[in-house]
């Protein structure tokens, strides 16, 4: 049985994850409308691990026994100043996120929740692999600076990125 606090907490968190989803969908029809399709696929490709994200914290607080209660969502930023200044937000969004995965795994410690501690331990992995992606795709855009032709080229790289599956099959519920 999930304790109160850490249901509480991961409530939030299904909250932070669905969010963001929903900001890397925002900067997925921002890069459509500057012609940008490469990285809005990227950013939707993003969008849809979110989910998958917000899903392991439903069904980690469903398979304990605890209560699911689904928050309001604010409304996301809509324009970014160029695309890089788009995949800035993007780290500092992610470094947040970090920040509240890492004040979990410190909680699940507190609480001796072994079984919240063994779960964390896979996203603790996944934000240092979500941190890295989006630093290597500023590293290129700081690379390409102005040039109309890098930012195309930068765009079509980017749009090779493919949504995986929301959750592996083993892990549905
Ligand atoms: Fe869920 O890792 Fe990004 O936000």
């Amino acid at each position: 049985m999930i304790g109160k606090r850490m249901q509480d907490v991961m409530n939030e968190q299904i909250k932070h994850e669905t969010f963001s989803a929903y900001l890397y969908f925002s900067m997925a029809a921002y890069f459509h409308s500057k012609s940008l399709d490469g990285m809005a696929q990227w950013m939707k490709a993003q969008a849809q691990e979110e989910f998958g994200h917000a899903l392991r914290f439903f069904n980690h607080i469903n398979d304990r026994g605890g209560l699911i209660e689904l928050q309001a969502l604010d409304k996301p930023q809509t324009e970014w100043e160029s695309p890089i200044a788009a995949f800035k937000a993007a780290l500092e969004h992610e470094v947040f996120i970090t920040g509240k995965i890492n004040d979990l795994a410190k909680l699940a410690d507190e609480e001796n929740d072994r079984a919240a501690g063994i779960m964390l331990q896979w996203f603790v992995t996944e934000q240092v692999e979500e941190e890295d992606s989006v630093s290597t795709v500023i590293d290129m855009l700081e690379l390409v600076g102005d040039s109309g032709h890098g930012i195309l080229m930068a765009d079509r790289e980017l749009g090779q990125r493919i949504a995986g599956p929301i959750l592996p099959p083993e892990e549905e519920a």
